[in-house]
């Protein structure tokens, strides 16, 4: 029997009460468990709930089986949930329409428990094997932190957002102060140590839960702060830049400071601005020449 590292969430459906007992005790052992005995409570359930897997009779209440696969399969949002149907009345019309709609497996509510466990087990390791894959391609490998891809993503997302919904949206840029020389005096691998520590301190400056930090590239990262304008991105920078000199990491001896320090640069759009970036990839812009003074005026400090 296949063990999970995550806990995965299997939602069964179904309005035979005694059915929906057996198959959640069943179930239980393995996942976290939602019940739903109608095809409307269903869908609430995997809109609102992370669902990984949905169990489901064909004849539900309200909103029957098949109107529930269309539905979650043409929505962006859920169309990667497997979808397993049993019927009491298996015939291959019924397992035809529900296979080319979409579902993963189309059973017999007759069949043996124990197929049934391994059926639902056997797509939930592929569902398990998945998370794990979509977890891995968007973090960076040295500091755990979201990797440029999820960064590009997140920022075009935050940016519509923000001019939507007229709300503030910060960017910074945050560039270690000298690291070329730090690499040439101490080695790549304290290098890296270096690069780890300062990515957790910036993980660490995080606000508010919507606040993202990402490794954009060698050794610049960006913290995105939605519902913040420049005061507030200039309070978090001078907040950052402080904690990263009192770690007191020794600087190269070639270096202008004696611990290892940062520069960063800011930009903002807000509901008032009147020059508020066009794109997510203008705000981005402005952050980086924004950087650039920065790192002119003598660096270990921010320019908005
Ligand atoms: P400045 O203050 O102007 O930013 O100078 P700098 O030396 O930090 O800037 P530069 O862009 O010249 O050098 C960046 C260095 O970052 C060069 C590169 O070897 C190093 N670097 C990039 N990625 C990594 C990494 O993953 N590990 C380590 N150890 N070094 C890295
Ligand atoms: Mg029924
Ligand atoms: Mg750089
Ligand atoms: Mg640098």
């Amino acid at each position: 029997m296949p063990t999970f590292q995550h806990q995965l969430t299997l939602l069964v459906i179904d309005d035979d009460v005694i059915s929906i007992s057996t198959l959640s005790s069943m179930f239980a052992k393995s996942f976290n468990i939602e019940i739903a005995r109608d095809g409307k409570s269903a869908l609430q359930s995997i809109l609102l709930k992370d669902i990984d897997l949905v169990l489901s009779a064909i004849n539900t209440p309200i909103i029957s089986g098949q109107e529930l696969c269309t539905f979650v399969k043409n929505n962006k949002l859920t169309a990667h949930i497997p979808i397993m149907f049993f019927s009491d009345n298996v015939n291959q019309d019924e397992e035809e329409v529900c296979l080319s709609m979409g579902a993963v497996d189309y059973i017999d509510k007759n069949t043996r428990l124990g197929i049934l466990f391994s059926r639902v087990s056997n797509i939930m390791a592929m569902v398990a094997q998945h998370k794990k894959l979509a977890q891995v391609s968007c973090t960076d490998g040295l500091t755990g932190l979201a990797n440029r891809m999820q960064l590009d993503t997140m920022i075009n997302k935050e940016w519509y957002s923000a001019i939507r919904g007229s709300h503030g949206l910060a960017a910074l840029i945050i560039d270690i102060d000298h690291f070329k020389l730090f690499n040439d005096a101490f080695g790549h691998l304290e290098g890296d140590k270096c690069l780890k520590i300062i990515a957790s301190l910036i993980a660490g400056s995080k606000r508010r839960e919507r606040d993202f930090a990402a490794r954009y590239g060698g050794e610049e990262f960006v913290l995105l702060l939605p519902f913040t304008d420049i005061k507030g991105a200039k309070s978090v920078a001078q907040e950052l830049i402080e904690n990263v000199r009192q770690r007191e990491i020794p600087a190269a001896s070639a270096a202008s400071h004696d611990f290892v320090s940062i520069s960063i640069g800011i930009a903002a759009v807000s509901p008032q601005g009147k020059d508020n970036a066009k794109s997510a990839m203008e705000l981005i812009n402005k952050a980086d020449t924004n950087l650039f003074r920065a790192k002119e005026a003598g660096r270990n400090q921010y320019c908005a």
